[in-house]
């Protein structure tokens, strides 16, 4: 890693992001007529999070039962120093998905020597109230956030260029990904942050169902408000009729897919008018809402390397555990073979 030695430059305020796209915002009511069309009615979690859904989503860290967001902050608060050492002077941290970015700060206060900061999100508006509180309180650091989906691709703005860089990947959101596209995610990672870069990566471990069930079914109904949201957003977006009162909240442990899956559950036989389609439920019909997978410590290690990442080093949380991975590009292609990692 080769390390800038130039002072970190005064942050003059939200600089506007170059390669930025339109947030999914078009690919909405097409989403949702391919979603409810399927023969298993399903849509994608993103959705979740318009004004309202990111507000419950919050609440939901709050809630006794969802241990994720406590249990990583308190193992950042503890690492965060260890960390930092590893972060070379000027660095520029990227965050994908940063919401509020309040565990952004826990980095920011233990590592001075970062010149600049690209929080990344899908919503604009909890863009824009993190950015103006980080560019009050660290002065010294350029903010520039980005609207785009980081699922796709996009360039980083001019800040962030030349410099080395580090990926900042907290809160567990890695598990929504299915099939090969975390995979996938964590190589266009690769690619958008470079050679001279490193990837922090939160992640939730298998614990017993019991515990996991509760973190996504809490006994105030929070998580079931946030998963019916998606259902009003539908209404005030794209001229739905849905009745959050006809769906019933539904989490359940997948076992042979090592994953948390949300469902709303309909509630009788009903015919519901959304994004200028007609879509039939029967009473029982289920619309999967969520994967949220959890690894074991080495299903995420093989995972990063068929990526090209390898896993440098890992911190675990007290229980209920979370782990903190944080990953270095394989270079010159020598990656060890998934299959030879424990
Ligand atoms: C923000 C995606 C990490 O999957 O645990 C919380 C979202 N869903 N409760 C998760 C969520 C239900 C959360 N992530």
């Amino acid at each position: 890693m080769k390390p800038i030695a130039s002072k970190p430059q005064a942050g003059t305020g939200i600089v506007e992001a170059a390669g930025a796209q339109p947030a999914a915002g078009e690919s909405f009511a097409a989403d949702v007529m391919a979603g409810l069309s399927a023969r298993r009615k399903q849509l994608p979690p993103k959705y979740f999070y318009d004004a309202a859904g990111s507000r419950l989503f919050e609440e939901i860290c709050r809630t006794d039962e969802y241990y994720v967001t406590r249990s990583e902050t308190t193992l950042l608060r503890n690492v965060a120093a260890e960390i930092a050492r590893d972060i070379p002077d000027g660095a520029a941290l990227v965050e994908f998905g940063s919401g509020e970015s309040a565990k952004t700060r826990l980095l920011l206060d233990a590592a001075p020597q970062l010149s600049s900061y690209v929080p990344i999100d899908i919503s604009a508006d909890a863009l824009c109230g993190a950015s103006g509180g980080l560019t009050r309180d660290y002065p010294r650091l350029i903010v520039a956030p980005m609207v785009a989906d980081f699922t796709g691709h996009f360039r980083l703005p001019a800040c962030a260029e030349g410099r080395p860089r580090m990926g900042f990947f907290p809160g567990s959101t890695i598990g929504n990904f299915d099939g090969d596209h975390a995979v996938r995610f964590l190589r266009s990672a690769r690619q958008v942050l470079g050679i001279h870069a490193a990837l922090l990566v939160g992640v939730d471990l298998i614990k017993d169902p019991a515990r996991l069930i509760a973190a996504y079914d809490d006994s105030l109904g929070v998580t079931a408000r946030f998963n019916k949201n998606l259902l009003l957003r539908i209404n005030r977006e794209l001229g739905g009729d849905f009745d959050p009162e006809a769906f019933d909240h539904l989490a359940l442990w997948n076992a042979a897919q090592s994953r948390m899956e949300m469902h709303l559950v309909s509630r009788k036989d009903q015919i519901v008018n959304a994004a200028g389609g007609t879509f039939a439920f029967r009473k029982g019909e289920r619309l999967h809402t969520e994967n949220s997978h959890k690894f074991s410590v080495a299903m995420f290690a093989r995972l990063a390397a068929e990526a090209g990442w390898s896993a440098i080093k890992i911190w675990i949380s007290d229980a209920p555990q979370v782990a903190m991975f944080r990953l270095e590009p394989v270079l010159g292609g020598s990656a060890v073979p998934p299959s030879e990692i424990p």
